[in-house]
C-alpha cells in the first residue's frame, strides 16, 4: 500500500492537493482538498447589491467574466429586470463571455494541460529559425526551467517534430489568448474583471469601429482554433487515445446552460445557445433542471456543520480545526447526486438535445477513434469537449457580432430600493456556475457562490459519496508510483481552478512519496 500525494497538482492559481492510495498498482481511495480558504461572500454582506458585479470578479482571473454575469443575472431578478433585457444588453453580455471563453480554453490545453503530453526537451538540440523554439531553448539551456519543470519523466509519445510543433503552438497561444483578452475588453473595458456588465444588461456602447475590431480580433482565433488548437488536441488523442478509457467519474453530468438567446425571467425556460440540463451516461438524455434541489454540504470541509443547505441560506463560517475535514472546498449536491460540470457536459447537453453541429463534431471524434459514446466519459473526451466547444462559440461571437445595433438601447432601468431574492444560473468556463443573494432594504443580507470547481473538486459527502474527480481516480491504475501521470492527467482534465472553488494546512500520515508538478 502506498500513498502518492501531488501537492499543488495545480498549474493555474489556487492549491488543489490530491492524495492517493495505491494498492497493488490501482487506486483504491482518493482525496481531492482545497487548500486555501476564500471566504469572499462574506465581503458583500451589508454592502450594495450592485457591489456583487464587480467584485465576485475577484474570485478569480481566469473567469472572472463569469463570475460577473452569473452576480448579475441574480441581481437581475433582484431587481425584477431580468425579463426586459434589451437584446443589445443580451448579446454583448454574450461576446463579453464567449471571448473569456476562447481565452480560458485556449489557456487550458496549451499551458495547463500540455505539458502531461509534450516533451519540451524536444527542442534542447533545435537548430533551425523557429524564434519561438529559439527563445524555448536558450531559455532551457540558460537552466530557467519553470515552467516545463519540474514534472514527471517517462510517458511522452509524441515524436520529435510534433514536440516541437507543439511547443511553438504553446509559445504562439500566448499571443492569441491576449487578443481573446482584448476581444473581452472591446465591450467588457478591460480584462479581467470587466466594467460593463451592469444589472439590466451593460453599459458599452456599441459602434461600427467595435463590432470590427471585435470581429477582427475572433477571426484571428478562429484560425488558431481551427489551425492549431484542433489538430494538437486530434495529435494528442491519437498518440495517447488509451486515454479514452481513464478516468471516467461519476458519469452524470450537469450544464446551467450558457449563451442566452433570449430575456425569459425564469432562469431554467430561458433559451440558451448552450442548453440546461441533466445528462447521464447511462442514456445520454436531456433531463430538465429544477434548482431548488441544488445544495451544499459540509461534512467534510472545514466549515460550521450546516447540514445539506439551500444555497440561498448557505454560511460561509470556517472551523479549521474540525475533525475529519479535509477540504476547504464545499459539497454540492443535485438532489443529493454527485454531479460533473464542465464543457463536457455541455457539450451533451447540446448533443441531447439534438444540436446538430455539435452531434457532427462529436461524432466525427468518435469515428475516427471507432468508438462510441462511452469513451467520452474520460481524461481525452473532456480535452475533445472543450476543443469543440471552443469552435463553435468562436463561430457564433461572428455572427452575434453582427446582430447587435448601434444606436438602440444596451440596459433597463431599475429602482435599488428592493427586499427580494435573486438566482445567477450560467456557466463558466469550467462549469456551472450559480450566484444566490438575498436582498433586505436595498442591502446584501446573504450571498453564496457555488462554482464549477466545487462541484468538480469537493470532498467526500455525508453518505459517503466521493466527489466527481475523487471518483475518477479510483480504480485508476497507476503504471509507475513514482511518476504517476494518470493521476494529474485525469485531474487536470477537468481544468480545476482553486481559487474559484475554495472558500495551509499539511497533511499528517505515512506518505510514501511527494511530488510538487505545480508551478505556479
Ligand atoms: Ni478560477 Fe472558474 C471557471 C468559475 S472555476 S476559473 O471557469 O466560476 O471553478
Ligand atoms: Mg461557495
Amino acid at each position: 500500500m502506498a500513498k502518492i500525494v501531488i501537492d499543488p497538482v495545480t498549474r493555474v492559481e489556487g492549491h488543489l492537493k490530491i492524495e492517493a492510495v495505491v494498492d497493488g498498482g490501482v487506486v483504491k481511495e482518493a482525496r481531492s482538498s482545497g487548500m486555501m480558504y476564500r471566504g469572499l461572500e462574506n465581503i458583500l454582506i451589508g454592502r450594495d447589491p450592485r457591489d456583487a458585479g464587480r467584485i465576485m470578479q475577484r474570485i478569480c482571473g481566469v473567469c472572472p467574466t463569469s463570475h460577473g454575469l452569473t452576480a448579475v443575472f441574480a441581481l437581475d431578478e433582484a431587481y425584477g429586470v431580468n425579463g426586459v433585457i434589451p437584446d443589445n444588453g443580451r448579446i454583448l453580455r454574450n461576446l463579453i463571455q464567449g471571448a473569456n471563453f476562447v481565452q480560458s480554453h485556449i489557456l487550458h490545453f496549451y499551458q495547463l494541460a500540455a505539458l502531461d503530453y509534450v516533451d519540451v526537451t524536444a527542442v534542447a538540440d533545435y537548430s533551425g529559425s523557429d524564434p519561438s523554439l529559439k527563445k524555448v531553448k536558450d531559455f532551457i539551456k540558460r537552466g530557467h526551467l519553470g515552467p516545463f519543470m519540474p514534472r514527471y519523466e517517462g510517458d511522452y509519445r509524441l515524436s520529435k517534430e510534433e514536440n516541437r510543433a507543439a511547443v511553438a503552438h504553446y509559445v504562439e497561444a500566448l499571443n492569441l489568448r491576449r487578443l481573446a483578452h482584448e476581444a473581452v475588453s472591446v465591450f467588457g473595458g478591460k480584462m479581467p474583471h470587466n466594467m460593463s456588465i451592469v444589472p439590466g444588461g451593460v453599459t458599452a456602447e456599441p459602434s461600427i469601429d467595435k463590432i470590427a475590431n471585435f470581429l477582427w480580433k475572433i477571426e484571428q482565433l478562429c484560425d488558431f482554433i481551427d489551425h492549431r488548437y484542433l489538430p494538437d488536441v486530434m495529435m494528442v488523442a491519437k498518440r495517447y487515445s488509451d486515454y479514452f478509457g481513464i478516468g471516467a467519474g461519476c458519469k452524470q453530468l450537469m450544464s446551467f446552460g450558457v449563451f442566452d438567446l433570449d430575456s425569459n425571467p425564469d432562469l431554467t425556460q430561458r433559451k440558451r445557445y448552450i442548453p440546461q440540463g441533466i445528462v447521464k451516461a447511462a442514456d445520454l438524455k436531456l433531463r430538465a433542471l429544477d434548482p431548488a434541489r441544488i445544495t451544499e454540504e459540509v461534512a467534510n470541509s472545514w466549515f460550521q456543520e450546516t447540514g445539506p443547505v439551500s444555497p440561498y441560506d448557505g454560511q460561509t463560517t470556517p472551523d479549521r480545526d474540525k475533525a475529519g475535514a479535509y477540504s476547504w472546498i464545499k459539497s454540492p449536491r443535485y438532489g443529493s447526486e454527485v454531479m460533473e460540470v464542465g464543457p463536457l457536459a455541455r457539450m451533451l447537453a447540446s448533443y441531447a438535445a439534438g444540436d446538430q453541429e455539435v452531434r457532427g463534431m462529436v461524432d466525427g471524434v468518435l469515428q475516427k477513434f471507432n468508438a462510441g459514446p462511452e469513451v467520452l466519459f474520460s481524461v481525452l473526451g473532456r480535452h475533445a469537449a472543450r476543443a469543440i466547444e471552443t469552435k463553435l462559440v468562436a463561430e457564433r461571437l461572428k455572427e452575434w457580432v453582427l446582430q447587435v445595433k448601434p444606436g438602440q438601447p444596451v440596459f433597463a432601468d431599475y429602482s435599488l430600493d428592493v427586499t427580494n431574492r435573486g438566482m445567477g444560473l450560467h456557466e463558466a468556463p469550467r462549469g456551472a456556475l450559480g450566484h444566490w443573494i438575498v436582498v433586505e432594504g436595498g442591502k446584501t443580507k446573504n450571498y453564496q457562490a457555488v462554482v464549477p470547481t466545487t462541484w468538480n473538486a469537493g470532498p467526500m459527502d455525508a453518505n459517503g459519496q466521493p466527489g466527481p474527480i475523487e471518483q475518477s481516480l479510483i480504480g485508476t491504475r497507476v503504471k509507475d508510483q513514482n511518476n504517476p501521470f494518470e493521476l494529474v492527467r485525469i485531474v487536470r482534465s477537468y481544468d480545476p481552478c482553486l481559487s474559484c472553488a475554495v472558500h495551509v494546512v499539511s497533511p499528517k500520515g505515512q506518505d510514501l512519496g511527494r511530488y510538487v508538478v505545480g508551478v505556479e
